[in-house]
């Protein structure tokens, strides 16, 4: 878009590639995310100093913070993303199911209002039936919520849920809904113009998830028919409208296995998972985003969406799933990337990085396209069969057991797909045994003492154990072919 860019880094994000790509680069601070990335005046400081006119806030730390929003608003710079006022309704989860009710977006059935006493619990729950949710408002993303099956939990959990939400969100107001079992997470994606309009751009299935972590992401959903989709995304166009909505946002719904949905939340902000629908749907929504916040009229109607194809993603951690999924960072040692039609590879690691400790463990998502499921689930299999990483344990043979279980393959699978299937997405599989890892070892390193020896003595002395990178130790100042 021919735009200049300025990035900010915290102490752990020194020699990560947004700084070198940036055109301009600042430090804002140490490495917990309090004290750099969730620093408002730090933020603004740079924005000032450098002269930048918008911020993007990506899909973390500030991006659904409506006093950011609000605070960019009064200091003259663009926020690429919503306003406070649609911010804050939507993240108030009673006030967002009101606000629901009121625009005709189906909710599921429980309180309209918060729930203050206990008698007031027990009553709702007479007349919602069990088993039910009670849910902290100022939750989400599955933080605050409890389970009642039984008429005896009900007091135990409804204070369980209240303190929980106190310490969480600093306010306990909760409501309680019907709880839906063996769900799906089918979420819209939507975009909307600050001159009235508002599209959809189809859905995302996203119910492969672990612990509320989003693990694999597909696009159309296989459970979806035509009708559904028109009624749905009509729905989130609604939902979207009610809230004066504005960028690019993502309605999120659950389902049951007869296609009855219901509005969860909306996600005020582009999402991790975004790629799918660029893919399928042919739309660049960061471009959008910017475009949008530029005051631009949206370059398309409804009528003008479609989707085309297959697009699947998958997340990589930097974790040990058999080890309870526990992150796992460290030197990235050697690196290749799938490639090729249809492949997406959107990474920030590479090879002598070490990832912090500090953020997140998802260190690229993998995005691939088919022309039909079938298609994009086999380019997904060859894509995760090329990715090597090494140095660091990955979810990459996790995600490739994912594409062969015969839940996932036939697409009828819930929100309970990864709990329900553990132990066939732990064993080996075709990609390889559990000593596939220590052949990849071992591969490297045969590799790495090639080169050596092909170099000469002269770069002996490096250890393949150093970092298996030998164009990283000595690509620096002299070229290849001058060795
Ligand atoms: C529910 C539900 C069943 N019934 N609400 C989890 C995250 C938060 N957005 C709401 N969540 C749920 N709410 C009722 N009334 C089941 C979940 C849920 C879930 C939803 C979407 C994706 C994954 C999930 C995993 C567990 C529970």
């Amino acid at each position: 878009m021919g735009i200049k860019t300025v990035a900010v880094f915290s102490e752990a994000d020194r020699s990560s590639m947004h700084v070198r790509y940036a055109d301009e680069a600042y430090y804002i601070g140490a490495a917990p995310s309090t004290e750099s990335y969730l620093n408002i005046d730090k933020i603004i400081g740079v924005a000032k100093q450098s002269g930048a006119d918008a911020i993007h806030p990506g899909y973390g730390f500030l991006s659904e913070k409506a006093s950011f929003s609000e605070r960019c608003a009064n200091e003259g710079i663009i926020f690429i993303g919503p306003t406070a006022h649609a911010i804050s309704t939507m993240g108030d989860k009673i006030t967002a199911r009101k606000t629901m009710i009121a625009a005709g977006v189906p909710v599921v059935p429980g309180t309209t209002d918060k729930v203050n006493t206990e008698k007031e619990a027990i009553s709702a729950i007479k007349e919602i039936g069990l088993p039910v949710m009670i849910k902290a408002s100022a939750g989400g993303g599955g933080k605050g919520m409890r389970l009642v099956k039984k008429e005896k939990d009900i007091v135990g959990s409804l204070r369980a849920a209240r303190s929980e939400a106190a310490a969480s969100f600093g306010d306990d107001a909760v409501f309680i809904e019907k709880y839906i079992d063996s769900p799906h997470h089918i979420e819209f994606q939507i975009l909307a113009d600050k001159h009235g309009n508002t599209v959809h751009l189809f859905e995302r299935e996203c119910s492969v998830q672990r612990r509320h972590q989003k693990v694999v992401e597909e696009t159309p959903s296989p459970i979806m028919t035509p009708e559904k989709r028109i009624e749905m995304g009509n729905a989130a166009v609604a939902a979207a409208k009610a809230v004066n909505y504005s960028g690019a946002g993502t309605i999120e719904f659950i389902v049951d296995d007869n296609l009855n949905y219901y509005f969860l939340e909306m996600n005020t902000r582009l999402q991790v998972e975004h790629p799918i629908t660029e893919r399928v749907v042919g739309v660049d929504l960061v471009k959008e985003q910017i475009n949008i916040a530029n005051n631009h009229i949206l370059p398309f109607k409804q009528e003008d969406l479609h989707q085309h194809g297959h697009a699947i993603e998958c997340r990589v951690y930097a974790e040990d799933a058999e080890n309870n999924f526990m992150p796992n960072p460290g030197l990235i040692r050697h690196l290749t990337e799938p490639y090729g039609f249809g492949v997406r590879c959107d990474g920030y690691v590479y090879e002598g990085y070490t990832i912090p400790i500090y953020y997140d463990s998802m260190i690229a998502k993998l995005i691939v396209w088919g022309e039909n499921r079938d298609e994009a689930i086999e380019r997904m299999k060859r894509a995760l069969f090329e990715y090597k990483i090494t140095g660091v344990k990955t979810s990459i043979r996790f995600l490739s057991r994912i594409m062969e279980a015969s839940d996932f393959r036939s697409g009828r699978y819930t929100t309970h797909f990864i709990e329900n299937n553990l132990p066939f997405l732990l064993a080996e599989g075709d990609y390889g045994g559990k000593s596939s890892q220590l052949y990849e070892d071992i591969a490297l390193m045969v590799t790495s003492f090639d080169y050596q020896s092909r170099l000469g003595e002269k770069t002996s002395k490096w250890s393949p154990l150093m970092n298996s990178s030998i164009w990283k130790r000595i690509g620096r100042r002299r070229t290849h072919t001058e060795m």
